[in-house]
């Protein structure tokens, strides 16, 4: 069967396009089937999307939406409804995941799936291409149909090693510039994060969505790219990548040795260490992006889940530039409960990491609650989320909450200074032309 991935440009073409589509791509091949893939960039109308997939003349089209992809992927779809109404459409990722029946509501939208893809897409694929039907009495495990039932989840896959490796093909990336994941899920509790849902999603399943791969395969993967002269940086997009410090002593030993091609990755400070610094760098580290969100510690203690203090990222901070590695930093404003006090603490102490403590540079994004999250949650329950909401862009630069403790103009008029403290930053180390990946300042 041919399935045609599309990949949903939202207001700017993104480096690399989305993971998720890249693992299934690999696993449908390796059981034999045939995958497509374009990018609907921005400029691209419906109708030229239609026109396109048309083109591509598949029997499944499948999207992976963030909540931020998922207006524009429903305008598309309805199009595909309209226009090519033989071809079933499914949709996954973590928008139809945590929001599926708003996904399956929208017109054009056969299937969604909820969780991890790989099992559940070869199983939709094999019965479609055997003409067979999938729904209330055919159900599929993790595959929700327009109509039906919520279906039962299977347990994540294992062992993980067993997974091929992504289909590079279809993440746009420059050559040379490689995008690796070596771990799936994040054990910490953040209550924005929509990515840690999976865990829980999974805890009524029965298996650990937290699984790593092996030294052995994250490293043939890379030897495979390099003997095609492919490797010249590795960005780990892992969200943790420093969970477990023997997996990444390890790695660093052999990967150092081995190659040394500079990487960046994401850590949190709780999972770093004076001792572990040096050995990232040894090996190659040239970046890591911290998220520090905010500069209350009570707003992060008590909104965030995020007991850690700002002394801890001002060690972290400093023992990351003593190793040598340069500094990138997350952070977020808008949030139920901050005061104009807490914004103020966040905004002060990007200034102090900026201007005492090595971070090179940072992104600013104004909180937006993703469905399935704990914060989604209680913005619903506090009445925070206005009416209509569904209809609004998750586009993280104005906040679309009623919060009772700060305003929009609140919100904006920090925003706006962390835009002027990001320039005062660019213009103090002005002259240096380091590269800093697009991926790291992503929120
Ligand atoms: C790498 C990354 C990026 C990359 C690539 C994007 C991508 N989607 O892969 C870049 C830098 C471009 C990026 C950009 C952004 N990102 Co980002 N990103 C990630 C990150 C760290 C890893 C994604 C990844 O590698 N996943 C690995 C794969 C294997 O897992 P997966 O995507 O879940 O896919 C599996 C299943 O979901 C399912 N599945 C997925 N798609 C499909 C499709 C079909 C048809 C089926 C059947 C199944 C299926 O099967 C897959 C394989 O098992 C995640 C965090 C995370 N852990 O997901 C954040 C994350 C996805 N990003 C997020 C955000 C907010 C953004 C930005 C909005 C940032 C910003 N403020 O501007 C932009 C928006 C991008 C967009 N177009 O909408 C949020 C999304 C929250 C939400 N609910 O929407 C996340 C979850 C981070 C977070 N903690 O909140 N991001
Ligand atoms: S924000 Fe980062 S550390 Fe927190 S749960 Fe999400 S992925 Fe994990």
């Amino acid at each position: 069967m041919r399935v045609l991935f599309i990949e949903v440009d939202t207001e700017r073409d993104w480096a690399v396009a989305s993971i998720g589509p890249g693992f299934l791509a690999a696993y449908l091949r390796a059981n034999g089937h045939e995958v497509a893939f374009f990018r609907a960039t921005i400029e691209m109308t419906d109708a030229d999307v239609v026109a396109r997939a048309r083109a591509e003349a598949p029997q499944l089209i499948g999207l992976s939406l963030t909540t931020r992809q998922w207006l524009r992927a429903r305008s598309i779809v309805a199009a595909f409804d309209r226009e090519l109404p033989d071809i079933p459409v499914v949709a996954g990722g973590l928008h139809p995941t945590f929001a599926p029946e708003e996904v399956l509501a929208a017109p054009g939208f056969d299937y969604v799936c909820l969780g991890e893809g790989e099992g559940p897409l070869l199983d939709l694929v094999t019965r479609l291409a055997a003409g067979k039907k999938v729904g209330l009495l055919t159900p599929i495990a993790n595959i929700w149909t327009k109509g039906g039932t919520k279906p039962t989840l299977r347990a994540p896959f294992e062992p993980i090693d067993q997974l091929p490796f992504v289909a590079r093909d279809l993440l746009d990336e420059h050559p040379g510039l490689v995008h690796m994941t070596t771990q799936r899920g994040c054990p910490f509790p953040c209550t924005y994060c929509a990515a840690r849902m999976y865990n829980e999603l999974y805890d009524d399943a029965g298996g650990e969505y937290g699984r790593r791969r092996s030294h052995d395969s994250v490293l043939a993967e890379l030897r495979g790219l390099r003997d095609r002269g492919l490797l010249s940086y590795v960005i780990f997009l892992d969200d943790t990548f420093t969970i477990h410090h023997p997996w990444v002593r390890e790695f660093c030993r052999v990967y150092g040795d081995e190659y040394r091609t500079p990487f960046s990755l994401h850590a949190r400070v709780e999972t770093v260490s004076d001792r572990l610094l040096p050995v990232l760098a040894k090996a190659g580290a040239s970046m890591v992006t911290y998220g520090v969100e905010s500069g209350s510690e009570r707003i992060r203690r008590e909104v965030m889940q995020r007991p850690v203090t700002n002394q801890r990222f001002r060690d972290v901070f400093r023992w990351t530039k003593e190793a040598g590695i340069l500094i990138t930093a997350n952070f977020m404003i808008g949030l139920p409960g901050e005061t104009r006090d807490d914004l103020q603490m966040t905004l002060d102490l990007a200034e102090e990491l900026g201007t005492d403590y090595g971070l090179y540079d940072f992104g600013y994004f104004v909180f937006y609650p993703y469905p399935g999250t704990h914060l989604f949650k209680l913005c619903v329950e506090r009445g925070y989320l206005p009416g209509g909401y569904e209809e609004m862009p998750a586009n993280h630069r104005a906040s679309i909450l009623k919060l009772d403790t700060i305003t929009p103009d609140d919100i904006a008029e920090f925003y706006d200074r962390f835009t002027a403290l990001r320039r005062k930053l660019y213009a103090h180390r002005a002259g240096k032309t380091e590269h800093v990946d697009s991926s790291a300042l992503h929120g």
